[in-house]
């Protein structure tokens, strides 16, 4: 790791294709500061990315990459960093990728504590596929596949976590800059599984959770003074649902990583040094 590392070392060489104003492009480089602040640089750090808008992220930043399949991101992001707990993992997706088909794997990932940073890329929508309803959409929210809205209340991530006894939970906005940098930053620095729900706004398929919707809805925590280390105010605000919180919500100061109690006994690694520059040929080259 070197101290000098600048935000913008973590940008690849490719031009991202997501729609002008799309939120994963605040997303991301709120990832990248963090990483950066963190004293993280492309050679230690590994993203994993899910499949979706979100799931691209993988091929922007420059780092170790893999992007997974549909919903299996933490899995393979819990390998990774069993077989070299030194990497700082990284792992991205959608709110369809882990509130979905990843659910599963979601709450698992939890409960092991692996000491990883989990970040939600939440647009409450299908946003690759064009727009289908997904996991946190709102109950009346029409769309191509729900013309009368889910008609089913949206799954509330952060009370999935605290009910899979996560000890990190944060949820953030893309469009923030400063404030999603820091609390990607806290997770970073979480030991176990730091997860971050991020309202990352899809502006061309989910008109009703913009960027305006956020901006006046959110409530910070941080100017709200609330302790994150007082467990039943954070399952209070996380239980009551009413209200768009950004900060950090829990932090269990006693938590520790998977690695640490259960990890490797020996060198599982086979990456050589420096070699970042080619990891997405490495990944073409798998499939
Ligand atoms: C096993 C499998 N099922 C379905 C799909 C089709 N699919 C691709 S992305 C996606 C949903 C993406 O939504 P989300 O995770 O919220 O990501 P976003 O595009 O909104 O960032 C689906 C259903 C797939 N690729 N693989
Ligand atoms: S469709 Fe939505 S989520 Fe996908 S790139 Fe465009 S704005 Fe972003
Ligand atoms: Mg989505």
């Amino acid at each position: 790791m070197s101290s000098d590392v600048r935000f913008t070392d973590f940008k690849s060489d490719k031009q991202p294709t997501w729609c002008p104003g799309c939120g994963d492009f605040g997303t991301m480089n709120g990832m990248m500061k963090a990483l950066a602040n963190t004293g993280n640089d492309p050679d230690n750090t590994f993203v994993v990315a899910g499949i979706g808008c979100s799931g691209k992220i993988g091929t922007y930043m420059h780092s170790y990459a893999l992007h997974g399949v549909h919903g299996r991101a933490l899995p393979v992001g819990t390998g990774v960093k069993l077989a070299n707990p030194d990497l700082e993992v990284m792992v991205a997706g959608g709110d369809g990728d882990g509130y979905s088909i990843g659910a599963g794997h979601f709450v698992h990932a939890v409960r092991r504590n692996v000491d990883l940073t989990y970040v939600v890329m939440d647009n409450r929508i299908y946003g690759l596929t064009k727009g289908q309803a997904s996991p946190t959409s709102r109950e009346d929210f029409e769309t191509s596949t729900t013309p009368e809205g889910p008609q089913q209340p949206p799954v509330n991530p952060l009370a999935l976590a605290l009910a899979s006894g996560a000890t990190f939970i944060a949820q953030s906005f893309s469009s923030d800059a400063l404030r999603h940098a820091e609390i990607i930053e806290q997770a970073i620095e979480h030991d176990g599984f730091g997860f971050v729900n991020v309202f990352s706004p899809c502006v061309t398929f989910n008109d009703v959770d913009t960027y305006d919707y956020f901006r006046d809805s959110l409530v910070d925590l941080k100017e709200a003074d609330h302790d994150p280390h007082d467990y039943d105010d954070a399952k209070e605000k996380i239980l009551e649902g009413d209200k768009e919180y950004m900060g950090v919500l829990w932090q269990d100061e006693e938590s520790v990583p998977y690695h640490q109690t259960h990890g490797v006994t020996e060198d599982m690694t086979d990456i050589p040094d420096g070699a970042a520059d080619g990891s997405m040929d490495l990944v073409r080259e798998f499939y």
